[in-house]
């Protein structure tokens, strides 16, 4: 499997997490959002939205959208399951990765940032202190929800932490103030000693585009 992934985006680091956990063999393509890669003529005819990540499957197939790609793994990689057997576990996974991938991602992504930043004349203070607002008010919601246990969903790891570490990787990149986010802080630490957390780390990126 291919994977197209720019070190720095959580969306791809949520696969690059899952697919390490699975234990599957892929190479990392790095697409460069900086240098506009995901805007070039070759980038577009694997993923005509312009975005990162797109999976190339080892039948050749295109991915993309990562809770389309994570579901995808789960369905045919099944083996080290992401989500609970139970039917209301897995709808309170569900529930907060969709916190995440719907709710505060979309709207901290780079577009959306440099919009505020030079179309609405936000400058890096604006761009800031909307990154900041946003994924405060996810992280105050999700807080109060995390189960007590080591990960999102107790002592076992879910979907949920393959989309919140990305998510706090970025908080801290922002200068998010995590003080009144023990339970998210308690998990991040957690999660990031399993190696399959550390290699899908954005500084473990080989390609570091
Ligand atoms: N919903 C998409 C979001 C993908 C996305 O927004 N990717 C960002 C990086 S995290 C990107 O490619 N941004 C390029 C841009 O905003 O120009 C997914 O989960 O795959």
């Amino acid at each position: 499997m291919e994977l197209f992934s720019y070190f720095r985006s959580s969306a791809a680091y949520r696969v690059r997490i899952a697919l390490n956990l699975k234990g599957l063999d892929h190479q990392i393509t790095g697409v460069n959002l900086l240098e506009k890669a995901h805007k070039s003529d070759d980038y577009l005819a694997i993923n005509p939205q312009g975005l990162v990540p797109s999976l190339r499957t080892s039948e050749g197939n295109i991915v993309t959208q990562s809770p389309a790609i994570l579901e995808w793994l789960e369905e045919n990689y099944p083996e080290k399951p992401l989500l609970p057997e139970d039917s209301f576990e897995r709808a309170k996974v569900r529930s907060w990765c969709y916190q995440i991938a719907c709710d505060i991602h979309p709207i901290c992504n780079l577009r959306v940032l440099k919009y505020v930043s030079s179309d609405l004349n936000g400058g890096e203070k604006g761009k800031l202190q909307w990154i900041q607002h946003w994924i405060r008010e996810g992280f105050s919601a999700l807080e109060q929800q995390l189960d007590t246990g080591r990960y999102c969903n107790g002592d076992t790891i879910s979907l949920a932490d393959v989309y919140l570490i990305p998510q706090v990787f970025n908080a801290l990149r922002f200068n998010v103030d995590m003080t009144d986010f023990p339970r998210i802080r308690s998990i991040y630490e957690a999660c990031n000693q399993l190696t399959a957390f550390i290699d899908a780390q954005p500084e473990n990126q080989k390609d570091a585009s």
